[in-house]
């Protein structure tokens, strides 16, 4: 009995297989009975880059605007010093010979004499002296700049009493307030004359100097003879003095 039923059912798959015929191979069945055919698979992964193509020709229409330029570049080395320039020609013969103009020693005397006249005269008139000091003023009040300028027109210099025999000077000859020719401009508190000496000798105020308001960097000489620092625009006595 079971010999006729396998065989029957060999006579179907043969049957079915060969109504598949012509189909893919993968279609196909060997003996067995086929299912389906099976879902495609996802792509593979990407190959690695190929090699690199030559350069293109340039291409065509307008080029772009040039950008800005650059930051400066850094400063170089300062160069070598350049070749010493000719020597000068020689300068002219002086008037005086080298005996001191060739004056006798009376007429140094006479000479010397007439200057003692002058300067007992302007001291009688305008000024006081101390040692071989004069101070000198023409009565006009003025800032510290503005008294500068004028004692420098007349090769002398702002007032600076280096001694209490000095200040002693000025006293005689200011009634109100005198600029002296000091300034801590450049370092606070720290006052120099002006070819920036340090004092040898002071005579500050009680309290002085103070720096008012952060700005009092120049100095007036009081009444009293006692010094205050002060703002530069303040005004006072222009006392200048020259060596003799
Ligand atoms: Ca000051
Ligand atoms: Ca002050």
């Amino acid at each position: 009995m079971m010999f006729p039923t396998l065989l029957l059912l060999l006579s179907m798959v043969a049957l079915f297989c060969s109504a598949t015929e012509g189909s893919e191979a993968i279609n196909s069945c060997p003996v067995t009975v086929c299912g389906s055919p099976g879902i495609n698979g996802l792509p593979g992964r990407d190959g690695p880059d190929g090699p690199k193509g030559e350069k293109g020709e340039p291409g065509v229409g307008k080029r772009g605007m040039p950008g800005p330029p650059g930051p400066w570049g850094m400063v170089g080395e300062p160069g070598a010093s350049g070749f010493p320039g000719p020597k000068g020609s020689k300068g002219d013969t002086g008037n005086c010979a080298a005996d001191e103009c060739g004056l006798t020693i009376s007429e140094k005397k006479v000479l010397q004499d007439q200057l003692d006249r002058i300067k007992n005269v302007l001291l009688f008139a305008l000024g006081a002296n101390a040692g071989k000091k004069l101070f000198m003023t023409k009565g006009d009040l003025m800032n510290l700049d503005q008294a500068k300028e004028m004692c420098g027109n007349f090769q002398g210099s702002v007032a600076v009493p280096t001694n209490a025999e000095e200040n002693e000077a000025i006293k005689k000859i200011v009634n109100g307030e005198a600029i002296l020719g000091l300034t801590d401009e450049k370092n606070e508190g720290q006052f120099v004359d002006l070819r920036g000496r340090t004092l040898t000798y002071q005579n500050w105020n009680d309290g002085e100097p103070n720096n008012d308001n952060s700005g009092e960097n120049c100095v007036s000489f009081l009444k009293n003879g006692k010094w205050n620092d002060v703002d530069c625009s303040h005004t006072g006595l222009a006392v200048c003095e020259f060596l003799f």
